[in-house]
């Protein structure tokens, strides 16, 4: 057999074990994993690790914010600094604005992708107006490929609980996966208004402003509607205790109910909120990070199998009157832009605090950062290496000691700068084409191709769930029998 491209003498880690192998890839797909292969371009992966590549399925790239500002990267910084960081390919947000129709959007953002990005992508579609055309609008999604979408319980763009029962409902039909933002709005607003009253505007009362609280109520609310219509539920970024004990005992009362955290609230902490000047404004995201204790906890989801992936939810501002500062250097933290950048550094951080310091295996280090999130948003022939799959692949160098600085970003700002890390992403394949190569860019904008995701496959994901709502009876909601 021949190969275009063979990788030679690495060690491959997929989520299920580790071995010596060597990789053959014809036509952008992996064709044999064997001893003794060879071709005439050859990539020497002697003491590396072979990685499948890593997937991000939580970014926000050529997105608007909440406040109408348009994030810090596009699809060429954004994929790029992805690629550095070991990912393969990646899954940012079309984020529909009110009035806008689901095509609309979707045909926006691949104005915004198809020219620029390095890595494959998709979206996961955020809906935050859900009128009856746009709901009757969203099998076009699924037809193109999107089988995700994301639903706000905070700011202007919140739903009521209506409107996500509708969209559960429609999303159940169709085998697709919504994800939520989880915060209650009201008990958010309350509090902030009260902190502003008293004269509290620094970044510091960001975290205050937006207790645990809200993040606990607005998950277990959100759990009750996906089991009230037995419709899959995807929560991302929990920070905190209470949010992952809900979500841990859903799924284990069977539940369709998956999670994510982010290494800011494994990593940060709301201290790093009260960084003198100004400084503390880069860590403004929402949820906010919490405590020592909080980060304990929930390493110890991750190590019980509480969480189905750990995403970076890169969503970046410059330290400038372009990003956080667009509403000038003197306001309150309610308008400084809301979010951080990391889509480079998530891999590193993983592998360097998770593997090396021996909190999760190497297996589950893949697991939640490729071949878990693969599966669960239906991107098949991803997040694996095995014959037939795609040739993503990311060759680490496990033991290079490095000190985190600047990213390949087009960020003006590292939140993790500093960082003294073990382990590092070298090469980086998609579809066989050397994106990355020995830390040298190599790949083109524009080179990445749209990825049309499956359903949502939830093979051997626990018990099955009887709803209370019978679609025969019960108010002809939309759901599949
Ligand atoms: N939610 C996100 O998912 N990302 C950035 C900010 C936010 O509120
Ligand atoms: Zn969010
Ligand atoms: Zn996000």
């Amino acid at each position: 057999m021949s190969f275009d491209l063979v990788i030679k003498g690495g060690e491959i880690a997929t989520a299920e074990a580790r071995y010596h192998a060597d990789i053959g890839i014809k036509d952008g797909k992996i064709a044999a994993i064997s001893e003794g292969l060879s071709a005439s371009d050859e990539i020497n992966a002697q003491g590396r690790l072979v990685l499948p590549g890593g997937i991000e399925t939580h970014c926000h790239i050529a997105q608007e914010s909440g406040m109408g500002l348009m994030c810090t990267d596009d699809y060429e910084s954004g994929s790029r600094a992805a690629a550095f960081g070991g990912n393969a390919s990646f899954v940012p947000f079309a984020a529909q604005r009110k009035g806008w129709g689901v095509l609309e959007t979707l045909e926006t953002y691949d104005g915004r992708a198809a020219p620029k990005s390095y890595l494959d992508w998709g979206y996961h579609l955020i809906i935050s107006d859900p009128t009856e055309a746009v709901l009757a609008e969203l099998p076009k999604a699924f037809e193109r490929g999107v089988t995700s979408f994301k639903v706000f319980m905070t700011y202007d763009i919140a739903l009521n609980d209506k409107q996500f029962l509708d969209i559960l409902s429609v999303a159940k039909t169709h085998g697709a996966i919504t994800m939520v933002h989880a915060e209650n709005r009201d008990m958010i607003a309350w509090t902030t208004a009260r902190m502003l009253a008293a004269g509290h505007t620094e970044p510091k009362y960001h975290a205050p402003s937006r207790p645990a609280a809200a993040e606990v109520e607005a998950i277990n609310r959100a759990i009750s509607l996906a089991r009230m219509v037995d419709a899959p539920l995807f929560i991302v970024h929990v920070s905190t205790e209470g949010g992952a004990e809900a979500v841990r005992k859903a799924r284990r009362e069977g539940a369709k109910v998956f999670a994510e955290t982010c290494p800011h609230y494994l990593f940060l902490t709301a201290n790093d909120l009260d960084r003198p000047g100004l400084e503390g404004a880069k860590y403004i995201c929402s949820p906010p990070m919490r405590d020592a204790a909080t980060q304990d906890i929930l390493w110890d989801h991750i190590q019980r199998g509480t969480f189905e992936a750990v995403t970076s939810d890169h969503a970046p501002f410059s330290f400038d009157e372009k990003g956080k500062f667009a509403n000038g250097h003197d306001v309150p933290f309610t308008k400084i832009a809301n979010g951080m950048p990391g889509i480079e550094m998530r891999l590193p951080l993983m592998f360097s605090e998770g593997v090396v310091k021996g909190r999760i295996g190497l297996e589950r280090f893949v697991h939640l950062t490729a071949t878990n999130p693969a599966r669960l948003f239906g991107m098949r022939g991803k997040g694996v290496i095995a014959v037939g799959a795609d040739a993503d692949i990311a060759i680490w160098d496990p033991k290079e000691d490095w000190v985190a600085g600047e990213c390949h970003d087009d960020m003006d700002y590292n939140p993790f700068e500093g960082w003294r890390l073990t382990g590092r992403p070298k090469t980086v394949l998609n579809r066989g084409r050397r994106v990355v190569e020995d830390g040298a860019l190599t790949g083109k904008p524009g080179d990445g191709r749209f990825i049309a995701r499956a359903p949502v496959d939830l093979t051997g994901f626990g018990g099955t769930h009887t709803p209370e709502l019978n679609p025969a009876t019960n108010f002809g909601a939309d759901i599949a029998p």
